[in-house]
């Protein structure tokens, strides 16, 4: 705030005063902290020109500016031994930092080599590659020369793979031999190759060298080297997300680099080589912002509170949460717990479409009050509106309905690649003048926001309309986690059938459990929302980043097995399997 304050608000003081002229001077606002907090190679002649009923967005017209070198060159002129990356590998206590002086060398290099190989401006490289520092500098030397990057997380398959590299008509992949996670080795080189079989753009594939073993290399593969890596001290950022996630662009690449930060890669899972990875690795690299998922606290709270309990987490400043609506439990754990009551926790609400986080508690604010769960107030330039079913904009507080955007921001998506009409047709005509965002939010008496979820996963049970996280938000003790699915019943419109994943340690009978959870829900809602079927599970499907695949939960609770589409993207497709043999309806 002080920075912004500093490009020209002098007068305007406090979080809250800025984030209103930064809705009702949005041009002159985003001029402002574009000219102050980034580097021109030429300026901009007009901030904004959008017009959001016809998905026309522009900003910044006449303005030049590459994006790899805010992110490097200018730090390296200042701090150029800084570190930039802390590289968290799967094995505990081998991290690896690497400076922005590093990572610019690493970065120019690999442009350079890029633009030898033919890569060319507006081309898209495909990178399927474990967050490491040489995924990073290849997405910054993209960036660089000015080709777009398509990086696809490690963990997909290579049907998924194929499909992505031919979406984005690349000629070159990067890669690495093999991946490390959970103590496992994982084929990328040979998922690639079985990739390319289908996939007749690519010309080219570099393979980086992740761990010793050889691998089967063909007359396009091209071996990278490796590089000498250095130590200094510096503020550290510790987003956990991969970086095949948009949290992972904007919050491990992108963000803290233009910013000049340190930011942590991490390779490994939450439960590597135990459930105290994270807090550990808080310990070890001191790290101030831990910015993670829901499902991952939910995962760990599973297994109590001695594994936070053993480190010391006295770094850490802010807690971030990401990806899905937090549940209360989850919220509290983590507040209370991982924070010892003293950290203050963020609920980001955002979207790989927004870019950035547009929804979210503004702890820097003197006394800035935050309600478990909710994702609080508009980030600057972000002017939330609720739509009713009929389209129309609720003014009132203490109200739900289809959360919009009223006005561009710079962030903003402003196309689907090779399709701008299913782009204005998702985003921009289903309310007219407005930015559709898919998602349901309620507005607290206080004017507060609450994600309630995805609009498709509200269901409606005998005229109820209620969204599923409602549900699923309960605080009974012995529950982890739980996905709640509407499915057709022929009296009430839609039943509600619960997949619940218990606490570890908790082995009591089904049915009591079944009888206590309907008790919670009908006491904290209503008896109407109680499930008709509990299905009690070890995990559930979800994607890599976190998400729970509901669309999947839907076809198996509608016994359409044929309809259960691509399962390319889910962490571990086990967990379908499961959940189909011991399904509980129409058996
Ligand atoms: C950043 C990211 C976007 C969807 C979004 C919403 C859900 C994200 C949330 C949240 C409740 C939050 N979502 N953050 N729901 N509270 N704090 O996740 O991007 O992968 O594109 O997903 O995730 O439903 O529409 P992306």
């Amino acid at each position: 705030v002080k920075r912004l304050q500093a490009a020209g608000f002098e007068g305007v003081c406090g979080h809250s005063a800025l984030q209103e002229f930064s809705v009702s001077n949005s041009a002159s606002f985003w001029a402002a902290a574009a000219r102050q907090r980034l580097n021109w190679i030429s300026p901009f002649h007009t901030t904004q020109d959008c017009d959001l009923s016809r998905g026309e967005i522009k900003w910044f017209e006449g303005g030049k500016l590459n994006v790899s070198v805010n992110c490097l060159d200018r730090h390296v002129h200042t701090c150029p031994e800084r570190v930039a990356l802390i590289w968290e590998r799967d094995e505990p206590g081998s991290e690896v930092k690497i400076t922005y002086r590093q990572l610019l060398e690493m970065t120019c290099r690999l442009g350079n080599m890029l633009r030898r190989r033919g890569v060319r401006k507006g081309d898209c490289v495909t990178i399927y590659m474990p967050p490491c520092p040489l995924a990073v500098a290849s997405m910054l030397a993209c960036a660089r020369i000015g080709a777009a990057h398509n990086v696809v997380f490690a963990g997909f398959s290579a049907e998924a793979l194929a499909e992505r590299i031919r979406d984005a008509q690349s000629s070159t992949v990067i890669t690495v031999n093999q991946g490390v996670r959970g103590g496992k080795v994982t084929e990328l080189k040979k998922a690639v190759d079985t990739a390319l079989q289908s996939c007749p753009t690519v010309q080219q594939v570099f393979v980086a060298m992740r761990t010793e073993n050889p691998v089967a290399m063909t007359a396009r593969d091209i071996v990278m080297e490796e590089y000498v890596f250095n130590y200094s001290d510096g503020d550290v950022f510790g987003c956990v997300a991969d970086i095949g996630w948009i949290t992972g662009h904007s919050y491990s690449v992108y963000g803290p680099l233009a910013n000049g930060g340190t930011t942590v890669l991490f390779e490994s899972t939450p439960i590597y080589p135990d459930p105290g990875r994270y807090w550990e690795m808080v310990q070890r690299l001191k790290i101030n912002q831990f910015y993670g998922a829901p499902t991952a606290l939910r995962l760990l709270l599973k297994y109590g509170d001695q594994w936070v309990h053993k480190y010391d987490r006295s770094t850490l400043k802010t807690l971030g949460s990401v990806g899905e609506p937090i549940n209360t439990e989850a919220w509290e754990w983590y507040h209370r717990v991982v924070g010892d009551g003293r950290c203050p926790v963020v609920d980001t609400w955002w979207q790989t479409e927004t870019g950035g986080i547009c929804i979210t508690p503004r702890p820097s604010e003197p006394d800035a009050e935050i309600v478990p769960g909710m994702a609080m107030r508009p980030f600057f330039g972000i002017e939330p509106v609720l739509m009713d079913t009929e389209g129309k904009v609720l003014t009132s507080n203490d109200t739900s309905g289809a959360l919009c955007i009223a006005q561009p921001w710079p962030g903003m998506a402003r196309t689907i690649h090779n399709d701008h009409q299913r782009f204005t047709e998702t985003y921009c005509q289903p309310y007219p003048g407005y930015f559709f965002t898919g998602d349901g939010a309620y507005r607290s008496k206080e004017g507060y926001y609450q994600i309630t979820g995805r609009l498709d996963d509200v269901i409606n049970v005998s005229g109820h309309r209620i969204g599923t996280a409602e549900i699923e938000d309960n605080q009974y003790s012995a529950v982890a986690e739980s996905a709640i699915i509407g499915y057709p019943h022929n009296i009430k419109g839609q039943g509600v059938y619960a997949f619940v994943v218990l606490k570890k340690g908790v082995n009591a009978q089904e049915e009591e459990l079944s009888r206590q959870l309907n008790n919670m829900v009908s006491k904290k809602i209503a008896k109407y929302a109680c499930p008709d079927f509990i299905q009690f599970v070890h995990r559930l499907p979800k994607t890599r980043s976190g998400k729970i695949m509901r669309r999947v939960l839907r076809k198996v609770v509608e016994q359409d097995l044929n309809g259960l589409g691509d399962l390319s993207t889910l962490d571990d497709p086990a967990a379908v399997e499961e959940i189909i043999q011991e399904k509980k309806i129409g058996q």
